[in-house]
């Protein structure tokens, strides 16, 4: 059974123990990963979203919201890859959130989904720099590139990103999508992505539609 407000009141709260305590003892009733994300820990980063920007909570509570999501997302890893598998050849995402961003559990869920959806995710991880994307296109030779943002000002980064690596000629034959709470399509659009989406799901429906495993 899911306690989908003790859930929520326990990512708002911080307390790393009982979000670990209720997403066990949900995936332990039988509980779907998918709906313990959506129904629990989702709305609960929502609330420290809302509070955090008019400013009734402080940044050392987000951190702490965010490591119990962490904790909680970690939980439901396994159970997320068990409910979407697939067999067949792994098609590469090298991944990151563009420098001077340090947002990641957004990137993470992206990355989690990616997996369970059968793709082979190079994590770069946060703040990451335009040679430290290039350098892995080159070494993992990726079909698509996923750049992640979530401040308006690194927004403007992925443009600079998208072109400096346009410059190097490293993306040749990769496609690129993006996504982060403040982008667009439209935003896309106008720097040259390739895809867009506004969530994890709807980024490995995305990647699948670029890559013509699904019909547009
Ligand atoms: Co930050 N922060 N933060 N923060 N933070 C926001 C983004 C903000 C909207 C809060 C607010 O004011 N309401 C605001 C940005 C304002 C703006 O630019 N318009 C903000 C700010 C201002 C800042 C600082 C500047 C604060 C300061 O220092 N004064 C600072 C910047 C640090 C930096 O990056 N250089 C900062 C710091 C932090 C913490 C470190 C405290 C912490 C991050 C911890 C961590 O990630 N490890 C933090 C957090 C937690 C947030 C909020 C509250 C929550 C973000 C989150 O994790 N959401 C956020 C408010 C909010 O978003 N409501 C906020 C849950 C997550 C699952 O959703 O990340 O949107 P999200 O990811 C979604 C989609 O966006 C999409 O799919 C994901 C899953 O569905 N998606 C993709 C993401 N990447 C994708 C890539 C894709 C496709 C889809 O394709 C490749």
């Amino acid at each position: 059974m899911l306690d989908t407000d003790a859930l929520s009141q326990a990512v708002l709260e911080g307390d790393r123990d009982r979000v670990e305590a209720l997403v066990s003892a949900a995936l332990a009733a039988g509980v779907g990963a998918i709906e313990i994300l959506d129904r629990g820990l989702m709305p609960g980063m929502d609330v420290v979203g809302k509070r955090f920007g008019t400013k009734k909570m402080y940044i050392s509570e987000v951190l702490l919201s965010a490591r119990a999501m962490h904790v909680g997302l970690g939980l439901l890893k396994p159970a997320l890859a068990r409910e979407t598998a697939q067999a067949g050849p792994k098609p590469v995402v090298v991944l990151g959130t563009v420098k001077g961003d340090l947002h990641d559990i957004g990137k993470n869920l992206v990355t989690m989904m990616l997996e369970a959806g059968g793709f082979e995710v190079v994590d770069l991880g946060t703040n990451v720099s335009t040679d430290k994307f290039a350098q892995a296109i080159r070494d993992h030779h990726p079909a698509v590139l996923g750049l992640s943002a979530l401040l308006t000002t690194t927004m403007r980064q992925m443009r600079q990103t998208l072109q400096e690596l346009r410059r190097l000629g490293v993306l040749d034959g990769v496609k690129t999508v993006i996504g982060g709470a403040p982008v667009t399509r439209e935003f896309a659009l106008t720097i040259g992505a390739d895809g867009y989406a506004s969530d994890a799901p709807g980024a490995v429906a995305e990647i699948k539609r670029l890559l013509g495993a699904v019909p547009p």
